[in-house]
């Protein structure tokens, strides 16, 4: 990375389960920093946060907010992101937005940069990072697809709380609680913060992430069917998606079936993940290896497991894929997307 330009960034949603992480990444990875803007909502306004041994001040996220930004990361949720991405670009800044706002506007490159790096410098001033679920997935199934061809995925995902945001997070800790103590269990957030009916989490699973479209799927269920043939420029490769909550604070976790255009062999494949950027392969079951959450947190790679060819059908392969969705599936590939874009400034 070049030390000699330093970048004026913005984080938009410093305070929420991303933003938290965008922090720990830059603090980190030693990020090229001239200065570092802390922005949330009004609500925040003047509390403090600590940042490599220094107190910054949040401020609110207005559009004057962005004079001088160089670099914007978004994590404050879709409207804030179409209210000020257009306000920030006119300011000049580059707008990496992890929220679903403009991921499928054929104008904005949504970007993984193990998958298609290059299209970080087609943008017009926003760079969409896709949904956590979508990003652990391709990244790890890129060198099959270029190797053998891809006909078919079949995902089926255990989604962590935290990808619902901090509130999520601590509702999971209440119920728990609540349920060992024999309490009442409260009910608020999950599994749509807007939607009237919740349900119980903590020891459960809730198949159902993001609300319900006419097709009987879930907007996150065709958010990775969507993103995923946009990423790859595929409008024929054939994907299908399950996604469930379940009661883990971090990382998720992916039953992943492909059904490849190409023969293949099981030592070539495990080959393929075995050199592919980002991914570790935990892959023993003799030993009883294989990626769990728990593991995953904290580190920025995305984990594969459980690798085995369908017994029926020898062009499809299973396996199972983890990673923490607020780093690889957040923080860490908007970081990493800024990363590569300031190596060509
Ligand atoms: P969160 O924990 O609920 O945090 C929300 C953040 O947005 C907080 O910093 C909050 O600030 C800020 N915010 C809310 N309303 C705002 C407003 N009107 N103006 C400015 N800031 C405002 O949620 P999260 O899990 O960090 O996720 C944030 C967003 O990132 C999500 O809504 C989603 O769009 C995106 N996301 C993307 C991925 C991905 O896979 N790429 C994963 C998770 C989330 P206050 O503390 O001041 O309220
Ligand atoms: C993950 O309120 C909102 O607009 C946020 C909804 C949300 C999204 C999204 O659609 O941006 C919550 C959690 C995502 C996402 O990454 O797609």
């Amino acid at each position: 990375m070049s030390k000699t330009k330093q970048f004026h960034v913005a984080v938009v949603g410093a305070t929420g389960a991303v933003g938290q992480q965008m922090l720990s990444i830059l603090e980190q990875r030693d990020f090229p920093l001239a200065s570092l803007k802390l922005l949330a909502s009004a609500r925040s306004a003047g509390k403090k946060v600590m940042f490599k041994g220094n107190e910054y001040t949040l401020e609110e996220a207005t559009p004057e907010a962005f004079e001088g930004v160089d670099i914007a990361l978004f994590s404050a949720g879709g409207s804030v992101s179409t209210k000020l991405v257009p306000e920030a670009i006119k300011r000049g800044t580059l707008c990496i937005d992890n929220t679903s706002a403009f991921r499928m506007d054929p104008d904005v490159p949504l970007v993984v940069p193990e998958v298609n790096p290059d299209k970080i410098f087609d943008n017009n001033g926003v760079i969409a990072n896709p949904n956590c679920s979508t990003i652990q997935m391709v990244a790890a199934l890129k060198p099959l697809y270029d190797k053998y061809g891809m006909d078919r995925i079949v995902v089926s995902t255990y989604q962590a709380v935290s990808g619902a945001g901090a509130k999520a997070i601590q509702e999971l800790v209440d119920q728990s609680q609540a349920v060992l103590n024999g309490d009442e269990v409260k009910k608020e957030v999950l599994p749509v913060g807007s939607l009237p009916v919740k349900h119980q989490i903590a020891f459960n699973a809730i198949p159902q992430i993001d609300v319900f479209l006419d097709n009987g799927f879930t907007n996150e269920e065709m958010k990775m069917i969507r993103e995923t043939k946009k990423i790859y420029g595929d409008e024929s490769i054939k994907v299908s998606a399950t996604c469930v909550r379940i009661p883990v604070e971090r990382g998720h976790a992916e039953s992943v079936y492909v059904e490849l255009k190409e023969d293949f062999e099981m030592a070539d494949v495990m080959a393929l993940f075995a050199n592919a950027p980002g991914v570790i392969v935990q892959d023993k079951p003799e030993e009883q290896v294989y990626p769990m959450p728990a593991d995953a947190t904290g580190k920025i790679e995305v984990f594969v497991g459980r690798v085995r060819r369908d017994l029926d059908y020898p062009k499809g392969l299973h396996m199972w894929v983890v990673s923490d969705n607020l780093l690889k599936g957040a923080a860490w590939n908007a970081v990493q997307i800024a990363e590569e874009w300031i190596k060509r400034q």
